[in-house]
């Protein structure tokens, strides 16, 4: 069996409508153990050999340890097949009760542990070459 065949995650109609009403929602268990384990060892590999995207940040205080990267899938299969192959194309339709879904990018953000950076509420939009609500 491939991991694509697991179950399904099917987001509710009070998701749907948090995420149109606030822009924002949680879902919780969506990524099952055999993505995680697939993701996490591509995440190990991107750390140790970053490819062209890499934009590391400066760990505040120069505590930790803050790893940025993205368009990883262009190059690393766990990536790909995690963009591509598993319910997260799916799930993006069901929010957007959509036929097609493109990607933009994927962008992967490392915190190691004790890193002190935080995260402010921002808006990544107005860099991005698109327009529209229909952006997850
Ligand atoms: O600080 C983070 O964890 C994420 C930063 C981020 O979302 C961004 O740079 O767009």
């Amino acid at each position: 069996m491939s991991v694509q065949e697991d179950v399904q995650f099917k987001i509710t109609d009070e998701q749907r409508q948090a995420f149109n009403d606030d822009g924002v929602t949680v879902l919780r268990g969506v990524i099952n153990g055999q993505w995680l384990a697939r993701l996490d060892e591509s995440i190990e590999k991107d750390i140790a050999n970053p490819g062209p995207f890499y934009h590391g940040y400066k760990a505040k205080d120069n505590v930790g340890k803050f790893h940025g990267n993205l368009r990883i899938w262009q190059n690393d299969p766990g990536f790909h097949d995690y963009c591509l192959k598993s319910d997260l194309p799916d799930l993006a339709r069901q929010f957007f009760q959509s036929q097609r879904i493109n990607l933009l990018y994927d962008q992967l953000f490392v915190k190691e542990p004790g890193t002190q950076n935080p995260t402010p509420w921002h808006n990544d939009q107005p860099f991005w070459p698109i327009r529209g609500n229909q952006v997850i």
